[in-house]
């Protein structure tokens, strides 16, 4: 069961001067930052309010660190801007398989390593109204790393 807005996932070109200006516009400050190799990403996560799922929900800041990264190509295309949305649930595999039973497709056969050791997967933009669409189950609290 999806039970929170997890993370919205916005690409921009700098990480630094983005970080600065959510920090200096709205107060935001960095709960989080990491390089994800895999997705091609330095990332910052920036928490906005914790959630009654026990969870919480963030602002994801995504630099690419490749040009052929996901983010990589989608900012060639667009420009800097809102890139996905993500919803946390307690089950990543048994919401993805469900959802993949209703003809979306779900990108990844196993979940991946996301922020914080979490496990992500994606819904594919095409099947969701436009909307790259992440699932998140976050690590159990003792295994996160801050
Ligand atoms: N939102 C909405 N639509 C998107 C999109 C996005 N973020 N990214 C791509 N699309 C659309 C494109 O506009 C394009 O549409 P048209 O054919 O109408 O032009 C279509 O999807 C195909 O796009 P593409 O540029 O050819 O890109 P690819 O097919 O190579 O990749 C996708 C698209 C979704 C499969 C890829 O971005 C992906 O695997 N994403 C999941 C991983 C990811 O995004 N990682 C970074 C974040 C990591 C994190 O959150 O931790
Ligand atoms: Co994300």
């Amino acid at each position: 069961m999806l039970t929170r807005i997890d993370h919205i996932g916005i690409a921009c070109h700098d990480l630094d001067t983005t970080v600065e200006f959510y920090r200096s516009t709205y107060g935001f400050e960095v709960f989080h930052t990491e390089v994800n190799e895999e997705q091609g990403v330095r990332e910052a996560m920036l928490k906005i309010n914790e959630t009654s799922d026990g969870g919480a929900s963030y602002l994801q800041l995504l630099e690419p660190t490749r040009e052929d990264s996901a983010v990589g190509k989608w900012l060639a295309k667009n420009g800097e801007g809102v890139h996905h949305i993500a919803f946390g649930t307690a089950d990543v595999d048994q919401d993805a398989a469900s959802i993949r039973d209703k003809g979306v497709r779900v990108l990844y056969d196993e979940p991946r390593k996301g922020s914080m050791g979490s496990r992500i997967t994606f819904l594919h933009p095409k099947d969701c109204h436009g909307v790259l669409t992440e699932l998140v189950t976050s690590a159990p609290e003792e295994s996160a790393e801050h």
